[in-house]
């Protein structure tokens, strides 16, 4: 972890100039007590004896209630803890985006600079992928050509990036149709593959 801010002959806290905030990851699901970072990792004071104290925890298009008591910042040596297990899509399960990030604002005593960081909540797969409905029915008449398509409802993960991803099967793999998943349109159909015989499909 890079140090991100710097004393100033004053003895204050700055950030530097054009650097990103200080960010630490944390999986979701860690029990309560996981120790994600320090703030002592990140702050530095020439005059020592520093203490912290957690004023806000705060981000962008997550939910306020959700936020209470995510995380405990100790006072004597910044060590930040989670308070509750986190479930990331829980959590933020209204975001469009990728990552899940919770900012935390930290007051250095005894001079008050408030220094804010930055959490990523990493996505363990917890979420197994699920369809809307647990069985859908679509009638196909004997005469129907190969190549005749069907469409089914798409199953729905929770999870972002690759524990997102979602794999469709036929079963039984004898059957005389085939999936096709449409990555562009999110659209999944069954394709009939070959003429049906009423009586021995
Ligand atoms: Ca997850
Ligand atoms: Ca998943």
């Amino acid at each position: 972890m890079a140090t991100l801010l710097m004393t100033s002959s004053h003895g204050r806290l700055r950030h530097q100039l054009g650097r990103r905030r200080p960010t630490f990851h944390v999986d979701e699901q860690f029990p309560v007590g996981h120790v994600v970072g320090s703030m002592s990792d990140v702050a530095t004071s020439q005059e020592g004896g520093m203490s912290f104290s957690l004023l806000r925890t705060h981000g962008r298009d997550i939910e306020v209630e959700k936020l209470n008591n995510l995380f405990a910042v100790d006072s004597e040596t910044g060590s930040i803890q989670t308070a509750v297990i986190i479930d990331r899509e829980e959590l933020c399960a209204s975001l469009r985006t990728p990552s899940c990030v919770v900012s935390l604002d930290v007051a250095i005593l005894p001079r008050f600079d408030v220094v804010t960081v930055d959490v990523e909540i990493l996505d363990i797969n917890d979420h197994a992928p699920a369809f809307s409905v647990n069985t859908t029915t679509r009638h196909v008449i004997e005469s129907a050509t190969p190549g005749s398509v069907f469409q089914l409802p798409v199953a729905v993960d929770q999870d972002g990036g690759d524990n997102g991803a979602v794999e469709y099967r036929l079963l039984p793999s004898t059957s005389p149709f085939r999936l096709v998943v449409n990555e562009d349109s999110a659209e999944l159909t069954v394709e009939l593959v070959e003429a049906l015989d009423r009586e021995t499909t």
